[in-house]
Formats: C-alpha cells, structure tokens, sequence
C-alpha cells in the first residue's frame, strides 16, 4: 500500500514519541474507504497509533495516542498522547501539542472516526464520508485547545483552515527500530540518478541529437509559451547556461507587468566547449496577461512556420500574410515541432478560468495539427523547501507531485508530459543536479518532436508528396 508520510515527518514523530520506534500502515481512507466501521474494525486494539491528515492546503497535522483504540463510547485516558502539525502550506514546519487533560485524550466510538480530546479537540468524521474526486469532505469538528495545549496556535494555524483532505492514515506505533523499513523516499517518478555522469550522457545525447535522419530538417523548434513571468526566456539562458559553461542570460528575462519578451525569437544554442551549434532552436514568445492573449491567428502563424525569427509583438496590429517578413510556403523545417507550455509550478493552485480557456484555445489549434505537447513547470524551488534546498529533491516531493497531477489535469495532459525543472535565477554557477532536470525536459522535448516529425513524414508519403522536397 503506497504509504504518503515522508521520512522527514517520520523521524519528527519519532522524536516527539521519545523512543526508538517504526510505524506501520493499518488503515488509509484512499485505499479503504473513510468509514467509521472500517477504521475501527482495523485500528481498534492495536496500541499506540498515529492519525495523520493530508488536506487541500498541503497541510498537514493529526495525532498520538499511546492507548489502543476502541469502540465502546468512552474516553480513552492518555498522559502521553499529543497533536501536531508537520506541514503548513506545502512547508514543513512541525509542531507538537502535548496533552493538557489526560483523561479525555481519546475518545471511541463506533460511529465516529479517529477523535482526539472532549469537545472534541480533533474530530475528524464520523459515518462514512464520500469521496468527491480526489478529496474527502470530512464532516468532523475541530474544537483545538481544550484539552490539548495549543501553545498559542490555532485551529487554522494547525489546520490551514480546511477539513477536505486527500488521505487520511493511521499507523500503529511499533516500539523499536524498523528491521525492514520500507523505502520511504521512493520517488514519484523513475529517475536516472544525480551524478556528474548523468549529466554528462545526457549533455553528449543532446549534443548528438539530430532530427529523423529522412529528412533535411536540419533542427526541431521548441515553442516556449505561456503565461508572463513564467520562466520561458529563463529556461532559454538556463540550457543556454549548459552548454557556455557558465551562467549567461542572453534572453531578457525578469518580473514586469507587461511581458519582458516582446519579441518572436528562434535561439540557436551553441555548444563552446565544442564550437557547435545543437540541432534544436527555443522559440521564445511574448507572455500573455489577463488582459492581453496572443493573437489566436498570430499562433497559427507561428505554428506553421509563416512568422520570422526577432518578428517584433505588437498586440495592436496583429500579424497578417501582408506583414513584412511574412513566410509565404514555409515546409517543415520552419513549423514547430513541439510545444512546451511554460507554466509557474507556484501558482498553479491559483491558475484563473481565464488564462486555463486561453490555453485550451491555443491547445485547440494544437491539436488540430497534432503537434504533441509538453509542459515546464517551472519554479519548483518556490513550491518546496526541499527541492530548494536540493533540486535532488524533485521526485520525492509531494508538493512537487500535487502540482504535476493539478497541472496535467488542468492541460488534459498525460502526467508523464509534465516536466518539472527548475530554471538559474539567483545562482551565480552551474549545479549537476539543475542542469540534469533542464536537461531531461529539453531531451523528452525533441523526442516528441521526432515523433511528430516522423507522423508528418508518413502523412506526406502517404498524400504522394516528395519527402525531399523539403531540401
Ligand atoms: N525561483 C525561480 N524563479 C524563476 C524560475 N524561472 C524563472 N524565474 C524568475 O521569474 C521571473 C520571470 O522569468 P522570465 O524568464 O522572464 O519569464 P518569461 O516567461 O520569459 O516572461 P515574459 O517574457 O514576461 O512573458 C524572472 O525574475 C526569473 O528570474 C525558477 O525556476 N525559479
Ligand atoms: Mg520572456
């Protein structure tokens, strides 16, 4: 059974337990249903336990009972027993608050899930609760502080304000140190490894790709697009950064109210260790604002290759055929061959109608053309202080997750198209471990674009059209 409490969370429990001891998963509401009759019919007897809640507002809190539970509606005394908070916002910021009436510690009842406290000081359902999606609406009650010490916490200051939660587990408490513990950190998704060495054979793969060798395409173009100060000129300099050996920002980038880019531009990426250009081209875009969408005609343009490189925006006089520069019979070589929508990993919990309906426009005239899709999302140090600490960090973090999973249903996207990555802002030199998530979102990039290239190609053969004709 995938088990969501992390090692940190665990070794903070431990802590405030005060002994040597290793938890074990007895009943989860993802996997068997939040009812009151289940979970006492499997935590009931089991001695110490562990209740912990994982809400919407990636907070997360519960309790300890050092007494078994039972369902005989009685209260359950417990000198021992404390709540607590591990997680607030997506932050870890643990906290614990110790029992202050030891005889009304637990209560249990039939009807009624894990309860902590009279009043109650943490009621968490009773009944059974229906899933709606993702989420439990839990229909408990949180009266904290009456028999808990709060310490000058609150109910929303532990809670974060809301009893819908994701998961809902509770662990018996085993004394002594795990003989077998399970592999807590076990990523989300696979993972090649952090070394010097995967760096450098995903740098050499880059520097060897070439489009489908059919053909005279002599580089795939990447769209960057999205919304303002998402980070798209940023993931340019920070690939740029790659391969020039050193941090370089050759793309205007920063925080503006308009879009910084306003300029339509195909960058080349030169490899100087090597003094060779890479066989791809990062087609940055002007952001688009609440108030301002590019053009949706001016992106068919860009898509089918009629829009030249450094094509200055201008939101007033959207492009048209009769615009200077304008390529009449563009082929291949000049469409674009992957999209990547950039998206802020902090901010996608707060992503307006809006700006959602401007990308499934443009997704629309995607589609169309059956041009594959991937999304950056970028900003991951903002969303969680591990991977702040250490990008290493990426696919054990949970907040990380949440934002993945929001972000591919948002785009109707499979999970495994959003890549999360991490673009250079504040760091004055290269790390492995950032130049490798860049690296592997770019190389997941051209791989979709040779797909998309070789579905044309067959659509080209199959309308009797000269492949070559494309030199
Ligand atoms: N912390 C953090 N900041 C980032 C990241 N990527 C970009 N930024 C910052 O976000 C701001 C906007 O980045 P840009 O690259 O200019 O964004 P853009 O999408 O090109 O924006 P426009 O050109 O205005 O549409 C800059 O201040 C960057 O330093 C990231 O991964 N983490
Ligand atoms: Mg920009």
């Amino acid at each position: 059974m995938p088990e969501l409490l992390r090692k940190p969370y665990r070794e903070q429990l431990v802590t405030w337990i005060g002994r040597p001891c290793h938890f074990q998963l007895l009943y989860k509401i993802s996997i068997d249903g939040c009812s009151a009759s289940t979970f006492h019919q499997k935590c009931d007897g089991q001695g110490a336990t562990v209740t912990v809640l994982y809400n919407t507002n990636k907070t997360i809190f519960g309790g300890y009972l050092d007494q078994s539970w039972h369902s005989n509606a009685g209260y359950i005394y417990d000198s021992n027993a404390f709540l607590f908070r591990l997680q607030f916002n997506g932050s870890s910021d643990p906290l614990r608050f110790p029992v202050k009436n030891a005889t009304y510690a637990g209560y249990g009842h039939s009807s009624q899930g894990p309860t902590f406290g009279s009043g109650h000081d943490m009621y968490t359902f009773s009944g059974t609760i229906t899933r709606s999606g993702k989420v439990f609406p839990l229909n408990g009650d949180f009266n904290l502080g009456s028999c808990y010490s709060l310490n000058g916490q609150d109910v929303n200051s532990i809670t974060n304000n809301s009893l819908q939660v994701t998961d809902l587990e509770v662990y018996r408490v085993i004394d002594g140190p795990g003989q077998t513990v399970p592999d807590l950190d076990k990523p989300w998704r696979e993972h090649d490894g952090w070394t010097n060495e995967t760096m450098q054979a995903l740098k050499d793969s880059l520097l060897d790709y070439k489009p489908m060798t059919e053909t005279s395409v002599a580089a795939a173009n990447i769209l960057l697009i999205g919304q303002i100060g998402a980070g798209k000129s940023s993931f340019f300099n920070s690939v740029n950064s790659i391969f020039r050996g050193k941090i370089t920002s050759k793309a205007c980038s920063g925080s503006f109210e308009h879009s910084v880019t306003t300029m339509y531009r195909q960058y080349k990426v030169k490899d100087f260790s090597k003094g060779k250009l890479l066989n791809f081209r990062l087609c940055d875009t002007r952001g688009f604002e609440e108030e301002f969408a590019l053009d949706a005609q001016e992106i068919s343009f860009i898509l089918d290759g009629n829009i030249p490189d450094r094509y200055q925006f201008n939101p007033l006089v959207p492009f048209t055929p009769d615009t200077p520069g304008y390529i009449k019979d563009p082929n291949l070589k000049d469409k674009i061959h992957c999209v990547a929508f950039v998206i802020d990993g902090s901010t996608v919990d707060v992503m307006s109608d809006k700006v959602q309906k401007r990308m499934k426009d443009l997704q629309v005239r995607m589609n169309h053309r059956g041009l594959p899709q991937v999304v950056f999302l970028t900003k991951l140090d903002k969303i969680c202080p591990d991977v702040n600490d250490d990008v290493k960090n990426t696919f054990t973090s949970t907040a990380v997750c949440d934002a993945v999973e929001k972000v591919a249903e948002v785009m109707g996207l499979p999970r495994a198209h959003v890549l999360p990555v991490k673009n250079y802002e504040s760091e004055t030199k290269l790390k492995t471990t950032v130049d490798i998530l860049l690296m592997e979102a770019l190389q997941r990039c051209l791989d979709f674009a040779d797909d998309y290239m070789d579905e044309q190609l067959d659509k080209m053969a199959a309308e009797g059209k000269n492949v070559r004709a494309e030199d």
